[in-house]
């Protein structure tokens, strides 16, 4: 990762008038490739990204410094029918993001368009922030389908124009990125120009386990689990990185480590050449199982482990 300072530090300057800075929410259901969008736009892959849906449960914020412009980006969880108490909190975090926010980017997947159809006309409808759309992995569309299919999505939703783009092959993104930027309040730069993330190192590294882990497991698994870190500690030549993975089933946990322990042994392996890239670091890492039944549903249990 290219700089994470230690703490938050002071604005980089308050007294250029011709630049631009502000908040841009990305919004759109899951799977719609908004966290791969926001690492494109980064360059840096910040946010996690699995083929599974729901993959996104809080907001992550990442800056992008260019020439006359600071856009930081909140990515965020899927638009999504709540049917945990988790799922509400997920809400929440979208709701707070777009608040936060001085432009919203719309992300349709091209793919299958209507998915969460209600609940993506109510967001446009509701929202009252200025809004880029883009449709989003036409790498995956016949050409001819394009138009077609921008023109039904732009009356359907009321939005002027959709911005056609692959977040995975970086198409478009040159004019996106303008676009928004042109959206942004003038004002000096929020961030230091260095600076990509501010969230700490613990945050990312929670996150590249429970990635690990929902590309290596299936079904309902991958949503039953939150990764807590115990402990983080920079040492020579490795940083020693615990953390416990908790489930809500006995069951659940005899899947999850596996026979011999293997699933386990393979998670952890992927996660720490996650975490190796992430922090140009060598890295131990140390995974254990818990069981805390139905976590999702219990607000002392949420709040324990950060969704709020
Ligand atoms: N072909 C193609 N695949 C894409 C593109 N953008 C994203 N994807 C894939 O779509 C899947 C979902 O991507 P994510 O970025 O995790 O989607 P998300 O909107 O953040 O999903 P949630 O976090 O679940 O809300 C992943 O397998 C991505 O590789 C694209 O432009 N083209
Ligand atoms: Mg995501």
């Amino acid at each position: 990762m290219d700089s994470i300072p230690p703490t938050a530090s002071p604005p980089a300057s308050d007294s250029d008038p011709s630049t631009r800075c502000g908040y841009i929410a990305l919004i759109g259901r899951p799977n719609a490739g908004k966290s791969t969008l926001f690492n494109s736009c980064l360059g840096q892959r910040l946010s996690i990204v699995t083929p599974k849906p729901q993959t996104t449960r809080g907001r992550v914020l990442g800056i992008l410094s260019r020439p006359g412009a600071q856009m930081i980006f909140l990515d965020t969880p899927g638009l999504l029918e709540a049917r945990y108490q988790l799922h509400r909190l997920m809400a929440r975090q979208i709701e707070l993001a777009v608040r936060e926010a001085d432009a919203v980017l719309l992300l349709i997947d091209a793919t299958s368009p209507y998915d969460r159809r209600e609940l993506v006309q109510s967001f446009v409808a509701h929202n009252q922030k200025p809004l880029v759309a883009a449709l989003n992995k036409i790498d995956l569309l016949a050409p001819l389908a394009l138009e077609g299919l921008t023109k039904a999505l732009e009356r359907e939703l009321g939005v002027p124009s959709f911005l056609p783009i692959s977040a995975l092959r970086g198409d478009n993104l040159e004019p996106l990125l303008d676009q928004l930027a042109g959206l942004l309040p003038p004002g000096p730069f929020l961030y230091p120009e260095e600076m990509v993330a501010e969230q700490p190192e613990r945050f990312f590294a929670a996150e590249f386990i429970r990635e690990a882990a929902f590309n290596q497991l299936s079904d309902e698994l991958p949503y039953a689990i939150n990764v807590v870190i115990e402990e983080f500690t920079e040492r020579q030549p490795k940083t020693f990185i615990a953390a416990t993975i908790y489930v809500e089933r006995e069951t659940q946990k005899g899947i999850l480590i596996g026979k011999s322990g293997g699933k386990l042994r393979s998670i952890g392996q992927e996660a720490r050449r996650q975490l190796e890239e992430f922090l140009e670091q060598q890295v131990f890492l140390e995974l254990w199982v818990k069981v805390r039944p139905d976590w999702r549903d219990r607000d002392d249990d949420l709040a324990e482990f950060g969704y709020s």
